[in-house]
């Protein structure tokens, strides 16, 4: 007995090792979610400068194991990109094409021509006067040539232009706009194309579920076409609440875009778990609101019901996503982390919001095991 002790100690110490061996790898694979959604569409994330410089390594643990797709969340905006005439910082663009690329993902690029984020150099001159059209079209041509140029063949998708139409299907009275005129949307798309015509090209905007905004869209994707410029996609951003829009109403906007004969991309998912001011407060990050202390309820973590409910709505918006994988092309998240979701400061700066798939500890909600279960389930069943 003496000798059989520590053999025996032995085996169960190996059982319990390869065990709980098996059950890592196990899990690994089945917390996987571009395994999980690999037949139906890429899934995405956007990447803050932590991420891309490798500072954040749980978040980039996330990125690497699920997630196949990366779109930068800031750092390829104008302001950041061109922020003097001429002047251009790729440092962290460059970054983040490395990164994608050794990492064997599917980049894309946010955004070419924005209302917003764009340097004031770009309409002004040297009086601080407005420029001509002409000298408009000229720095955005310059602008959209040299950054698309730069990542030809790499980034594989551009967001050519951004929230150029209201909800009301008017157009946003932008600089772009008043300058140039609605020409401005059709110039983006020729520039995007002259300097890489394999790469995507997409219009994407906030608040597509709107009726106003969806029809006049689904308008300017005609037009573009009918001018035989290359249009790709619609990109969704799906800044969405718990409450807003309805299930009807979104997959109504999917097929819509999606009978215009684009891709469908949802490209800046968040679910916020907070109260809203407004059922349409979309992403205009100009619509901000004072701080109001009953309007951030949930500082020290979500109550139970309210997690439920939300992971019940996220869950939800995925199943109408697969259920429409033939014609959504990607679904990309706004971020990895709560903690890091730029929904804390919008629309009232300093709450604590949920609108995530991993919280901040870095740990996936029930909503993500839900999804690859119900893939794993469905290919069963086949
Ligand atoms: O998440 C982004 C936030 O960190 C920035 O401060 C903000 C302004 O550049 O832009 C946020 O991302 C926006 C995206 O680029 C376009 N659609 C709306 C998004 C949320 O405002």
């Amino acid at each position: 007995m003496k000798v059989l002790t520590p053999i025996l100690s032995l085996c169960l110490a190996f059982a319990i090792f390869s065990c709980s061996a098996n059950k890592k790898e196990y899990e690994v694979k089945e917390t996987s979610l571009k395994e999980a959604l690999k037949d139906k569409f890429l899934i995405g994330t956007a990447l803050n400068t932590n991420h891309i410089w490798g500072k954040d390594t749980a978040a980039i643990k996330i990125v690497t194991e699920q997630f196949n797709s990366i779109v930068a969340e800031n750092c390829m905006k104008s302001m950041y990109i061109q922020p003097t005439e001429g002047e251009f910082y790729f440092k962290d663009a460059d970054k983040f094409v490395e990164y994608g690329e050794q990492n064997n993902l599917y980049i894309t690029g946010h955004t070419l021509i924005w209302h917003s984020q764009t340097p004031d150099w770009f309409f002004t001159d040297d009086k601080g006067k407005d420029v001509s059209r002409e000298v408009l079209i000229e720095r955005m041509k310059n602008h959209i040539k040299t950054v698309v140029s730069r990542y030809k063949g790499r980034i594989k998708g551009w967001d050519v232009v951004n929230e150029a139409i209201l909800e009301d299907g008017s157009w946003r009275n932008s600089k772009f706009y008043k300058i140039i005129g609605e020409d401005f949307i059709s110039l983006a798309f020729q520039f995007a194309h002259e300097a890489d015509p394999d790469a995507e090209l997409y219009y994407n905007d906030y608040n597509e579920w709107h009726a106003g905004k969806r029809d006049a869209i689904v308008k300017l994707v005609n037009s573009l076409k009918e001018k035989g410029l290359r249009i790709d996609g619609v990109g969704m951003q799906g800044h969405l609440g718990m409450d807003y829009p309805s299930l009807d109403e979104y997959r109504a906007a999917i097929d819509t875009y999606s009978s215009a004969g684009v891709k469908v991309l949802i490209t800046e998912l968040d679910v916020s778990a907070l109260p809203s001011p407004r059922r349409d407060i979309g992403a205009n990050i100009a619509d901000t609101e004072a701080y109001r202390q009953e309007m951030n309820p949930y500082t020290n973590g979500l109550p139970d019901s309210i997690s439920s409910a939300w992971n019940k709505r996220m869950g939800e918006l995925f199943n109408l996503f697969i259920d429409n994988s033939d014609k959504i092309a990607r679904v990309t998240m706004w971020g990895v982390t709560d903690g890091d979701s730029w929904k804390n400061n919008y629309p009232m700066p300093g709450r604590t919001d949920y609108p995530l798939l991993f919280d901040r500890q870095y740990k996936a909600k029930p909503v993500v095991k839900e999804i690859i279960n119900k893939l794993k389930v469905k290919k069963s069943k086949k």
